[in-house]
């Protein structure tokens, strides 16, 4: 298990008054006194209250929640960063958990439970299905990869070249660390929260499919091109099967015009196949190149 001291928390936060006092104090309950807030902005006391608490607190540059993010790391001093939204759904009771992970791993996840009563049902299920997706497309076994409580090993997280803006940032973390590194998961309670929320579910839901489907692209192209050939191969076979009977039945039937598209949709269909193949080849190169230079990287 990793030392408390050698641990900082970020504090993501904007406009949470009602919550930043009691997540402070919590945490320094609990011994975790490395504590960093970084601020979208916030209109009200937010940053009146942290201050008043003695931690560090940062306005950041650029928006959204990511950005913040990565704006803190310039602040951060220890070997590993605890990220926690600073809207008390999180219990400091959970970190050690996360303590005794991370030295074996590059990032340790809080999995909460989805069917939890504090999370409204549009979120249970968004969440539930992102995480599906996101497991289908990278090959990962994860419950809840959108929680908002995550340990990362800080030289690790700096060296991740994250693009993606707000609250996506945890959908890209667990994909570029799951392509290179290890991450685990430990299970953990979700309270209710304080204050509003920020966060726009419909809008956040639509971000997040396309965002998905720009990584099926990068990490898993053979999944794509083989939905693509099933979509072509499926249909083909049927009317293959079709024309055929109605052939068997009477061989003056030939339903020439059915046979030329089943004929087309099996041709593309099958280079399909190929790609998927081809595609599937080139990333096994791809995922050894990036864990060779993962290695250089480390012994640096
Ligand atoms: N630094 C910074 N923090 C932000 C920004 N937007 C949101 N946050 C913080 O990011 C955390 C997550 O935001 P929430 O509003 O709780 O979003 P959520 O957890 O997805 O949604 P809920 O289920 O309603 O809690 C909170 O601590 C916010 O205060 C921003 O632009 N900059
Ligand atoms: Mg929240």
């Amino acid at each position: 298990m990793i030392d408390k001291k050698e641990l900082t928390v970020i504090l993501p936060t904007l406009n949470e008054e009602k919550a930043i006092g009691p997540v402070i104090d919590e945490l320094k309950e609990y011994n975790y006194n490395n504590i960093v807030v970084i601020d979208g902005h916030s209109t009200d006391r937010t940053g009146e209250i942290a201050l008043a608490k003695k931690v560090e607190f940062y306005v950041q540059n650029g928006k959204g929640k990511a950005d913040g993010i990565k704006d803190a790391l310039n602040y951060v001093k220890t070997p590993f960063v605890l990220i926690m939204d600073t809207d008390y759904t999180y219990d400091p009771a959970d970190i050690s958990k996360f303590l005794d992970r991370i030295e074996y791993v590059d990032e340790v996840i809080g999995a909460r439970d989805l069917k939890s009563k504090t999370i409204p049902k549009f979120n249970q299920f968004g969440n539930w299905l992102i995480t599906q997706v996101f497991n289908l497309v990278m090959g990962a076994k994860l419950d809840d990869v959108c929680s908002g409580m995550y340990v990362i090993r800080t030289d690790f997280l700096r060296s991740l070249d994250l693009q993606l803006k707000g609250y996506q940032i945890e959908l890209e973390l667990a994909a570029k660390t799951g392509e290179i590194g290890k991450i685990v998961q430990v299970p953990i309670k979700y309270r209710e929260r304080l204050g509003e929320t920020k966060m726009s579910p419909s809008r956040e839901g639509i971000n997040v499919f396309k965002n998905l489907y720009r990584f099926a692209k990068v990490y898993n192209p053979t999944l794509l091109f083989s939905i693509f050939a099933g979509f072509l191969l499926v249909p083909a076979i049927i009317i293959l099967a079709y024309v055929g009977v109605l052939w068997l039945i009477n061989p003056e039937n030939l339903r020439r015009g059915l046979l030329e598209i089943a004929i087309v949709l099996i041709v593309t269909g099958s280079n399909g196949i190929a790609f998927a193949l081809i595609s599937s080849h080139l990333r096994r190169i791809e995922r050894k190149i990036n864990l060779a230079i993962r290695k250089m990287d480390d012994k640096k």
